[in-house]
């Protein structure tokens, strides 16, 4: 979804529901990386 050292804007279109996102880099998402959206 990104790129090492980048930051990224990402617009999304969503179907509704959840999604679970978290960072690709290494040890990121284990480091919190991560988020749930919620799209309505
Ligand atoms: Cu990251």
């Amino acid at each position: 979804m990104t790129t090492p050292g980048a930051m990224t804007e990402a617009r999304l279109y969503l179907r509704q529901g959840r999604w679970r996102v978290w960072c690709s880099l290494d040890g990121h998402a284990r480091a919190g990386m991560r988020a749930t959206l919620r799209a309505r």
